[in-house]
């Protein structure tokens, strides 16, 4: 399983083409519309959102509601588009006054116009876009189908924005309650009558002209022992976690199960104690692990924390020091649109990350034709694994 996406921020669509999907397998766009507008929401979004209204066109691959083993290409257009038609044309000649030439500290401006030899950053800034999670959002809606159908649930949940953490009080709750709970914060948390005091910080930093990051947490249940392996270091499944997660734009760490805290401890402390009995097999009570160990899942819950940075874009009232990159005059790097925070938005992409890369694990390991010949070689591996 694979895929490629493609699309400007400004451009007329966003498209991904997914290759390899089982045939036989149930897809609805509903569902895919549904999660593409989980992305969109969250407190702290900006103009932009106001203006998009993100909706799935599949154009191959599915008929008559399931897929047919051939490439799924989904499409979604952008409503903005018209407001750019000028700007991003694909043919005649750009207006030199509309050209980018401050780059963004923190931004992938500089080095991207150094590396691909542009002097408007536009031609960086349209691809660099977190506005490209949104494809990832609908082939991840896909994978997530596909995982339901086999009992593995995803779900996220905001744990901090800025200076605001709930990890010391959310620590009781189970993880699908964290969840569930998160859905119906304007900011994700499991804790929703706290949001009035983000939505506060959130407002403050809005007047100040700030942005800011956070740190959500993504986790998959119902997972299978044995997805991803131990015998080669790129089919290692938390090393594969970290780079999906990793990849999402303005992502600056990634931990699996108590991660860095893991380092402090002693082993004797750390590490999960193995149980069995006749009705589940082998279990642990504990996970620290966060469900991967070896590289291999080990039946608990996947658990990945993920920490974003600030969204580099600051708004005119607060900027930092920069230099044009044809005058070479320094300048205040500040803009009139942007999110003041989107970390709610990225744990909605950090959950289809991961349903990609679970998906990818489970088509690796049980094959990848028919969707109905797999489904019962899990149930009977699954049984296997009980009685091993
Ligand atoms: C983004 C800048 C903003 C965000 C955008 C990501 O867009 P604009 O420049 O059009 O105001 O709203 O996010 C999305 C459009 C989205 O769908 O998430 C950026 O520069 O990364």
């Amino acid at each position: 399983l694979r895929f490629l996406n493609a699309g400007e921020s400004h451009g007329p669509a966003l498209t991904a083409i997914i290759e390899g999907l089982p045939s036989n397998l149930r897809i609805s766009s509903e569902f895919i519309n549904r999660e593409l507008s989980r992305r969109q929401s969250g407190y702290g979004r900006g103009g932009r959102m106001k203006i998009e209204k993100d909706r799935v066109e599949i154009l191959s691959g599915v008929r008559f509601g399931y897929t047919l083993g051939s490439p799924v290409t989904l499409m979604v257009r952008n409503k903005d588009w018209e407001n750019w038609t000028d700007i991003m044309a694909v043919e005649g000649q750009p207006t030199e006054k509309k050209e980018i030439t401050n780059p963004r500290p923190g931004h992938a401006d500089l080095p991207g116009g150094i590396k691909y030899g542009f002097h408007d950053l536009r031609n960086v800034l349209e691809r660099a876009s977190a506005r490209e999670t949104t494809t990832r959002v609908a082939v991840g809606a896909v994978c997530k189908q596909l995982l339901e159908d086999i009992g593995i649930r995803i779900g996220s949940y905001v744990v901090s924005i800025g200076e605001i953490s709930l990890r010391d009080r959310i620590k009781d709750i189970p993880l699908e309650e964290r969840f569930e709970k998160a859905e119906s914060s304007e900011v994700r948390t499991p804790l929703p009558e706290l949001d009035q005091e983000f939505k506060e910080l959130i407002d403050r930093a809005r007047e100040e002209g700030e942005s800011l990051g956070g740190v959500f947490e993504v986790f998959a249940v119902g997972v299978p022992v044995g997805l991803g392996s131990h015998v080669h270091w790129d089919r290692r499944l938390d090393g594969r976690i970290a780079q999906a997660m990793m990849s999402i734009q303005a992502m600056k760490g990634v931990e699996i199960g108590e991660g860095f805290s893991l380092a402090e401890m002693y082993g004797s402390q750390a590490h999960d104690e193995i149980f069995w009995d006749k009705e589940r097999g082998f279990y642990h009570r504990t996970n620290r692990a966060g469900g991967i160990e070896g590289g291999i899942t080990n039946g608990e819950p996947i658990l990945v924390r993920v920490g974003m940075k600030p969204i580099p874009t600051l708004m005119r009232r607060k900027s930092l020091r920069s230099v044009n990159i044809k005058t070479k005059q320094p300048f205040d790097a500040a803009k009139e649109r942007s999110d003041v925070t989107a970390v709610p938005a990225a744990a909605v992409v950090g959950e289809a990350m991961l349903a990609i890369v679970l998906a990818q694990a489970v088509l690796e390991k049980f094959g990848n034709d028919n969707w109905i010949d797999i489904k019962r070689r899990i149930e009977e591996y699954r049984a296997y694994t009980r009685e091993f």
